[in-house]
């Protein structure tokens, strides 16, 4: 009916500030300058006071995941978002999503548990572990990038709360906020978004909770204050600005499945031999290179997890 991930064309005036620091960046690269406030000062002093936030932020060393590729700029990962709350356009995401209220924040863990439990963000930020893990992200529409996130294991909030023996799936939810998401106005998807995941891939090691990118808080276009970050499974599911996750028996509805069942499948592991019905998922286009490069199954995670699909028929896993 609707038609999920159309692309929108992009008018110039939302191009130009993009092409101007991307520029920029690359002149920094050729001139062999760390990237920071102070070289950029000291380089380019006429713009300044057009230099965006982001480009303040030091990203250190250059970062590769462990495939020897490297990790997207902090701009590239930072506007160029899917975020249907605020726009289907993904380089209007970032514009729009500024001064999103990210605090106080909590996130409500409940269901089939033995100790429900609702977190404050600063309780998440203190209790659990903040690591970094530099994964692949494989959006279904067939670009990716690769992103430096810091936060935490699922896992390790889940065992904290208890799942009973009932438990088998995990829901998900995203904050419902129309007056400060336009997006949740449309009436094509059934708001509030929702993902899912059964139990035994939510307690997997690769399960993150982000809330940071770069060593940075997380910015509200990439899903702040915490989102979901599933490596091995397209982009969507990959849950943005959640306030609830609860433990429950049967497989949780997903915004993606109820708009477009035949489209976005429960699974959507990263499949390279499953076509979407609309386009190849054979090869992809990674953010910044020219060329596409192929896609891994399992988005190159299948050591660590194809062992969760043993015995399923991943043909049907789109
Ligand atoms: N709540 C919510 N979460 C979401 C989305 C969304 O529109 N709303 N888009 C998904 C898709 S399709 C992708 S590819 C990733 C993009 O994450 P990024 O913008 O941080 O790269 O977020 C996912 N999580
Ligand atoms: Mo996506």
């Amino acid at each position: 009916m609707s038609s999920p991930f159309k692309s929108v064309p992009v008018r110039s005036s939302e191009i130009t500030p993009k092409e101007i620091y991307l520029s920029r960046r690359d002149f920094i690269k050729a001139a062999g300058v760390v990237a920071g406030s102070m070289a950029l000062a000291a380089c380019a002093p006429d713009l300044a006071e057009t230099t965006p936030e982001s480009l303040a932020v030091d990203t250190g060393p250059a970062k590769t995941d462990e495939l020897g590729d490297s990790a997207n700029t902090f701009e590239e990962i930072t506007n160029y978002n899917n975020y249907y709350e605020f726009s289907t356009n993904k380089e209007a995401v970032a514009p729009l999503a500024k001064g999103f209220t990210t605090a106080p924040w909590t996130v409500e863990v409940g269901g089939l548990v033995n100790k429900p439990k609702t977190f404050g963000m600063e309780d998440l930020l203190s209790m659990f572990t903040q690591e970094e893990r530099i994964y692949r992200l494989r959006c279904v529409e067939a670009w990716s990038m690769v992103i430096p996130w810091n936060g935490f294991t699922l896992a390790s909030l889940l065992k904290m709360v208890e799942p009973t023996s009932a438990a088998k799936y995990v829901r998900f939810e995203t904050v419902y906020r129309p007056e400060e998401m336009k997006g949740q106005g449309s009436p094509f998807y059934p708001w509030p978004y929702q993902e899912g995941l059964r139990l035994d891939e939510a307690m997997n090691d690769l399960t993150l909770l982000a809330t940071g990118i770069y060593g940075e808080t997380m910015l509200a276009q990439n899903g702040a204050p915490i989102r979901l970050v599933v490596p091995w499974k397209y982009g969507f599911k990959s849950i943005k600005s959640i306030v609830k996750i609860e433990l429950v028996a049967e497989k949780p509805n997903t915004l993606w499945n109820t708009t477009a069942a035949n489209e976005y499948g429960f699974y959507a592991n990263v499949n390279p031999a499953v076509d979407h019905p609309r386009w190849s998922q054979a090869s992809e286009r990674r953010i910044g290179e020219i060329s596409r490069r192929a896609t891994l199954p399992f988005n190159g995670y299948g050591e660590q997890v194809a062992s969760l699909y043993e015995g399923m028929d991943l043909s049907l896993q789109f």
